[in-house]
């Protein structure tokens, strides 16, 4: 189901942008007005009035009606069977917020606008027909579809409606729901000494709805907790690899400076090591398991943040969100991920995720107060991706990206749409969202929206509209 939320989701912003540059274009005032789109015929708004007559294949007596209903992006059902060749209506029922169609073969086009319905008569021949939706994009999106007839496959092809799968790993139906991340960054701890233990936990764990990993983790979640100080602090990591772990494991603390090769060596099961460092400037750091090849440690869940504050303190705002960013390259079911899918040179990653669950801030959006300030501290653990963080709708007033600082009430009053964050970067970003309604979290690197990395903040009960 989150699947194919996400996709729809993705869908209906991308739907938005081109209403208004359609609704754009019929109105003056347009600075730089949309150009037409080459090959006119070819786009969504000009699809309707270019579907050619719905005319019946062949005469003869229509042998039933076939209602298919389009959604975004799919076809229900999306295979049918018949018992006998011959004419049939075929009806789209488009369910959809943008406009659909069926397309046979043989050029016949049945387009239906958003809450429209549409039909028309096509000759079944005795192989069955395949069927797709036009709009580009829609069939590679899972708008595909089939009439076989007396239940032989048609086409030949593997068509089936709904989402493409995002994997090459088997979706596993009864896979335990996923466990929700709380988003709401914690407190700072009291004082300026910290005694903090982290233990190891190798565990499975729900990343994607039915997709199941055996993750190696700091504290049993990933990403490990969140730790927040202030800038002259002192915290003393107490590492335990719990003899029930398989592997070695250490840990590498961005916001520290100390020898490699000392307190960042690895512990086997059954040991633990003190990691004693002090917080000597601010930011949004990464830590993560350094232990060998660390990029499967990392890819398999070993990484969490570091907030150090400057020593004053931030500024109080309304909410505080924390945000860590991720790929997971999915292993076989119940299985690590994939060393060999990270370790590509163009690493595709299955999905991209905020707080380790795919879509998880989709399916539970994140409430904060509309009027309100929002921070978010966000870190790109990667592995490998890039981030480009964005929050649909909203201007960040204030940045602060690996110690630079864009600050609220600048003289020239810059803001920023979008803060790129490579590998192992963190950032904190202050914004309002100004009315109630849903405002998106994505990165805007948008091939990994529809790949899990796609969240919402919910201002006020989330309905502009009321
Ligand atoms: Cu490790």
């Amino acid at each position: 189901m989150s699947a194919r939320r996400s996709l729809s989701f993705t869908l209906i912003v991308v739907a938005t942008l081109v209403v208004a540059a359609c609704s754009g274009s019929a109105k003056a005032g347009w600075t730089f007005a949309p150009a037409p789109a080459a090959g006119s015929g070819g786009t969504a708004a000009a699809a309707p009035s270019a579907t050619p007559p719905a005319a019946p294949a062949q005469a003869g007596e229509v042998l039933g009606t076939l209602e298919v209903t389009g959604f975004d992006l799919g076809f229900k059902p999306a295979d049918f069977s018949v018992d006998a060749p011959g004419a049939y209506e075929v009806k789209l029922i488009n369910t959809g917020q943008i406009i659909h169609d069926v397309t046979f073969p043989d050029g016949t086009v049945i387009a239906a606008q958003a809450g429209q319905t549409a039909s028309a008569v096509v000759n079944v021949p005795e192989g069955g027909l395949t069927f797709i939706c036009s709009i580009p994009g829609h069939a590679d999106a899972g708008m595909k579809g089939s009439i076989s007839v007396g239940g032989a496959a048609a086409g030949g092809g593997d068509d089936h409606g709904g989402p493409a799968p995002a994997t090459n790993v088997e979706k596993d139906e009864n896979a335990p729901a996923y466990t929700l991340f709380d988003p709401a960054a914690p407190q700072a701890l009291a004082g300026t000494v910290h005694d903090i233990d982290l233990v190891i936990e190798e565990k499975l764990m729900t990343v994607a709805e039915g997709f199941v990993q055996a993750v190696w983790t700091f504290g049993g979640t990933v990403p490990g907790p969140v730790i927040r100080v202030k800038v002259g602090d002192t915290i003393r990591t107490r590492l335990k690899n719990p003899d029930t772990s398989r592997l070695p494991h250490s840990i590498d603390f961005h916001s520290s400076q100390v020898a490699w090769n000392d307190e960042m060596t690895s512990i086997n099961p059954g040991e633990e090591k003190l990691y004693e460092w002090t917080a000597d400037y601010a930011g949004v750091w990464m830590y993560h398991c350094g232990t060998s090849p660390a990029l499967h440690h990392i890819a398999n869940g070993m990484y969490g943040m570091v907030i150090v504050e400057p020593k004053e303190g931030l500024p109080p705002v309304d909410h505080e969100v924390a945000l860590v960013q991720s790929e997971w390259y999915l292993g076989p079911q119940g299985e690590p991920a994939s060393l060999a899918k990270a370790a590509e040179g163009a690493p595709a990653p299955d999905y991209v995720v905020f707080n380790g669950v795919a879509n998880q801030y989709l399916d539970n959006p994140i409430e904060v107060g509309t009027g309100k300030t929002v921070r978010v501290f966000v870190l790109n653990a990667g592995p490998s991706i890039d981030s480009s963080f964005h929050v649909v709708g909203t201007i960040f007033n204030t940045v602060i990206k690996e110690g630079v600082h864009l600050s609220k009430g600048n003289a020239g009053h810059w803001g920023s749409q979008a803060v790129d964050l490579s590998p192992a970067q963190g950032a904190i970003v202050e914004f309002v969202m100004p009315e109630d309604g849903l405002y998106p979290i994505v990165t805007h690197a948008f091939n990994f929206v529809g790949r899990g990395a796609l969240g919402l903040f919910q201002a006020g009960d989330g309905d502009p509209k009321n």
